[in-house]
């Protein structure tokens, strides 16, 4: 299977971090330990391992879960991010119906089963690809694709006797038109040299093709970054694909030194046949080797309302003051508004009208206001009598109206929470909430 080492050492990281019994340092280090391992053992960068386990650990420890996610469901968040990062970018390849494709690459790494693999994969996207074989060099190129062109029905152009591959191509792109996806297999040569840059270049030049692709052998792990680099120096590289990644233990290193080049990798070659290739998509390509089978779910958690247990442990027995207030708008400010907290919750909730359109202004008014109280008063609003209000107003530099309605509006929810306090109702708010296991 492709790419069992990687996954199997990613997914016994994962399993460890789940046993342990506290997610503290030691729990963390030993995490990615075991994640360090297996990019090593994928031929992955020394120090880029090392960064992105540092930037793990320093996450995972230091931030602040976001949303009802726990600790332990943040590192794996963490490490989802930071792997992302780390094998680049890649995703759709967008052509046109008539776009001109030029694959390049030294040789032996892939150029002609790529073709012929795009070919197919266009094909069953509905577009109409043809095939053209301009390399000169090797012997049987012309048969090898015209094999591949035959065999999934494309048409294809190329020309045994002629010793110039522009002049193929001219006579190729003529012969089908202006219609149809073009895809250019090349010539490579034994290494990278002048010579095959500068055919590039006079191809480039002459043909304009509107995407060169370049076909690198992922089998040379690391070593990938370096050919891509030296390809981009010499000229236009469009985007890359990663051939031979079925075969190889060094996938890891292939992908992540490519992606430092900064360069797209928009496919992956998994097999000699010509289905065998697959669009690479970092974020489906990495939740797929965590093994975290609801990654989308740990994520979408991560952007729910961040709901503070102890003050929800706290309304539920009625002891609802300014101080949970307080944390309340904070929450609501970082949703946006209270219409949109009231839309995530479970049932309709009957709360005042002028409640669901209290924006954000005044909220961050209310909470200026209570920033000038004493903490005296946040504990027990009740002692706030005429004169303090006055005093409280005066402090956060707005009116003796607007403090009474905020401990209007206090009282009010007060009631609320009070209504549904310990109901089924709040129960299944807080389950909404990711809340389920804190015991109710
Ligand atoms: N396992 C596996 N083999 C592949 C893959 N892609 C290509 N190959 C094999 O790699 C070898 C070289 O592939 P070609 O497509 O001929 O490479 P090329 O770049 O066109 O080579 P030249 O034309 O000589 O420069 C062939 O034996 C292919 O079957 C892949 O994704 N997986
Ligand atoms: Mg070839």
């Amino acid at each position: 299977m492709v790419f069992d080492k990687l996954r199997d050492g990613f997914q016994g990281a994962v399993k460890g971090l789940r046993k342990a019994v506290v997610v503290d340092k030691k729990a963390v280090k030993e995490f990615t330990k075991e994640i360090q391992k297996t990019l090593l053992s994928s031929d992955v960068n020394v120090k880029l391992v090392l960064e992105l386990s540092k930037k793990i650990e320093e996450r995972g420890l230091l931030e602040k879960p976001p949303g009802a996610l726990d600790r332990r469901e943040n590192i794996i968040r963490v490490t989802y991010e930071e792997i992302v990062k780390l094998v680049g970018t890649g995703g759709d390849f967008e052509v046109k119906e008539n776009d001109r494709i030029l694959m390049v690459g030294v040789q032996g790494s892939g150029k002609t089963t790529t073709s012929g693999k795009l070919a197919s994969y266009f094909k069953k996207k509905g577009l109409n690809p043809r095939l053209i074989c301009a390399d000169t060099f090797r012997p049987a190129a012309y048969d090898q694709l015209k094999q591949i062109a035959d065999e999934i029905h494309v048409p294809f152009y190329g020309d045994n006797e002629e010793k110039k591959s522009l002049k193929i191509i001219e006579r190729g792109i003529q012969k089908f038109g202006d219609k149809g996806l073009v895809i250019i297999d090349s010539e490579g040569r034994h290494k990278l040299n002048k010579e095959l840059m500068d055919d590039i270049n006079e191809v480039y030049k002459k043909i304009r093709p509107d995407k060169i692709l370049l076909v690198l052998d992922s089998t040379i792990g690391q070593q990938a970054g370096e050919q891509a680099k030296a390809f981009k120096e010499s000229t236009r590289i469009d985007g890359l694909i990663l051939s031979k990644m079925d075969g190889t233990a060094k996938g890891g290193g292939a992908l992540s030194a490519c992606a430092v080049t900064g360069a797209p990798i928009y496919f992956i070659g998994v097999g000699e046949r010509t289905g065998d290739i697959e669009a690479f998509i970092p974020q489906r390509f990495v939740s797929k080797m965590l093994g975290f089978g609801d990654m989308e779910g740990l994520l979408e958690k991560a952007q729910q309302i961040d709901f503070d247990e102890e003050s929800a442990k706290r309304m539920i027995k009625g002891q609802f003051d300014l101080n949970d207030l307080y944390e309340q708008i904070e929450q609501m400010n970082s949703m946006g508004s209270l219409d949109k907290l009231m839309e995530m919750l479970p049932f309709k909730m009957n709360v005042p009208d002028e409640a669901a359109e209290l924006q954000q202004e005044k909220m961050s008014k209310f909470k200026i206001i209570m920033d000038s109280m004493t903490p005296a008063e946040m504990a027990d609003p009740s002692i706030i009598k005429k004169d303090r209000v006055e005093r409280i107003a005066k402090g956060s530099g707005t009116s003796a109206e607007e403090v009474r309605e905020l401990l209007s509006y206090y009282k009010r929810m007060k009631k609320m929470m009070k209504g549904m306090g310990g109901g089924r109702q709040m129960k299944r708010m807080m389950k909404k909430m990711g809340m389920g296991g804190m015991g109710m």
